[in-house]
């Protein structure tokens, strides 16, 4: 069957709504006749995102990649103007640019990444693209919103008037300190399996609420905001970004987990190793989340208020995580 003709057969329900008809052009399908293990479709998200996982599942569910139902699931939160951590509505930096950050990594251990994009929404895909399509794995401010353009991504205004009035009232008291908190972020970090049993990753941002005018999180540094390994698992990070990328904590979950730990167990040690560096509760959260080969799902914080999603044969949970504080 042609991609086209399969896309439109199919055409995803609500994602067809809502998200940009681009993102369809790199979900690939899995030629079912190659499909050797029949594991059941999984997808694992930070947040409470029913419909981003929904959408990801019945993805997956149609034998689509788990890179691509990623890719595909975040695009519903980059597209989502209530969520003002990630793509359009996405909060600004303090002068008032929405800058944004995303990458992903398949079971092949590829990866792409961009950082401090703008006017462009669906990063994930960008980050696909340049994973995909370019000889590199980072592409960054200016260049990386010149490939958007090339690859037909529809430059646009992401602040808006919501974003643009609670900057507004932050300018009013103008001290600069980089909070993290349970109401200002929503960073979505998505891990799926798909029907042939490959894990894969996206993660996407606007980042930290009022930063510096070109600061990068972890979001978009893999390792750091996102980490697969097809063998052992992945994780995916929110929160503090400068704490995440000082102890490359999805990488180290990961690792942890190769060398025997549990989900777990693994994201409890990585939150341990951010706290080691803090005398008593931290003005600020992280947290992480982490998948096995086998679906055992791991999650911890530094303080509470963190939950994930989690979708498998066709239900949707949404799971308040464990916390230090
Ligand atoms: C960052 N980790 O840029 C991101 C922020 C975040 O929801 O998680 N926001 O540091």
């Amino acid at each position: 069957m042609k991609r086209r003709s399969f896309i439109n057969q199919n055409s995803f329900g609500l994602a067809g709504a809502l998200i940009s008809p681009k993102i369809f052009e790199y979900s690939k399908i899995i030629d079912t006749s190659k499909i050797i293990q029949n594991t059941t479709p999984f997808v694992l998200s930070t947040w409470n995102v029913p419909e981003s996982t929904q959408i990801a599942a019945d993805a997956l569910e149609k034998g689509v990649s788990a890179l691509d139902a990623a890719v595909l699931g975040v695009a519903y939160e980059e597209k989502n103007l209530k969520n003002n951590s990630v793509g359009n509505g996405g909060a600004p930096d303090r002068d008032g640019n929405v800058t944004l950050d995303a990458c992903v990594m398949d079971h092949n251990g590829n990866c792409g990444a961009v950082l401090a994009v703008e006017n462009i929404m669906h990063v994930a895909a960008l980050a696909q693209d340049v994973m995909e399509k370019t000889p590199h794995v980072i592409l960054a401010g200016e260049g990386a919103k010149k490939f958007a353009i090339e690859q037909g991504f529809t430059p646009e205004d992401l602040l808006t008037e919501s974003s643009k009035k609670a900057w507004k009232e932050w300018l009013k008291k103008g001290d600069y300190h980089p909070e993290i908190n349970v109401e200002n972020h929503d960073t979505i970090g998505m891990l799926c399996i798909d029907k042939q049993g490959n894990l894969s990753g996206a993660c996407t941002t606007s980042g930290l609420a009022y930063k510096m005018y070109g600061r990068v999180g972890d979001s978009p540094i893999i390792g750091s905001g996102l980490y697969i390994d097809n063998n052992v698992g992945g994780a995916v990070a929110t929160g503090l970004g400068e704490e995440v990328i000082k102890t490359v904590g999805s990488f180290l979950i990961v690792e942890l987990m190769r060398q025997g730990r549990s989900p777990q167990e693994a994201c409890e040690e990585a939150i341990n190793r951010i706290l080691e560096k803090h005398e008593g509760k931290p003005d600020f959260q992280v947290a992480y989340l982490a998948t096995n080969k086998k679906g055992d799902i791991g999650a911890y914080s530094v303080v509470s208020g963190f939950s994930y999603t989690h979708n498998k044969n066709k239900i949707n949970q949404n799971t308040n995580s464990n916390s230090v504080y």
